[in-house]
């Protein structure tokens, strides 16, 4: 009996020590992953909807180049400032992804911690048709 005890003790705090080591302090285990393909100059699905540490990834479809750019004149400058930060690798501009170019490139976003609400998007090239957004909320 004692020994079970310790078991479960040990068990214990050595989940409570490893959670902090995967970088992720807030719900590691309800992370999802959302696919937004981009393709016929169409963000498809539209609307994602997402919590904060979603990955979204944005999937180039035949045809392109296409991107991903948030459209800066729509978003608070605290949340562009936000977004900017989660949007990593080699941008074209602050609030815009690189070009996919290739077939199946794709560009991640891991969902910052904003409020909620509708991020909208677009893509340069085709921006008057190729339109889309993030709504961030909670599960
Ligand atoms: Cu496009």
């Amino acid at each position: 009996m004692r020994a079970e005890l310790t078991v479960v003790v040990i068990v214990a705090s050595v989940a409570s020590v490893a959670l902090p080591t995967l970088g992720e302090a807030v719900k590691p285990t309800s992370a999802a992953t959302h696919l937004v393909r981009l393709e016929s100059n169409r963000f498809q699905p539209a609307v994602t909807r997402a919590v904060a540490g979603d990955t979204v990834r944005f999937v180039n479809g035949q045809g392109g180049p296409h991107n991903v750019e948030f459209i800066a004149d729509s978003i608070a400058e605290a949340q562009r400032k936000t977004i900017a930060g989660a949007m990593t690798g080699a941008k074209i501009g602050r609030l815009s992804s690189p070009l996919l170019i290739l077939t199946e490139e794709e560009y991640r976003i891991v969902v910052p911690a904003m409020p909620e609400g509708r991020y909208a998007f677009l893509c340069s090239p085709h921006a008057a048709s190729m339109q889309g957004a993030l709504v961030v909320g909670r599960r």
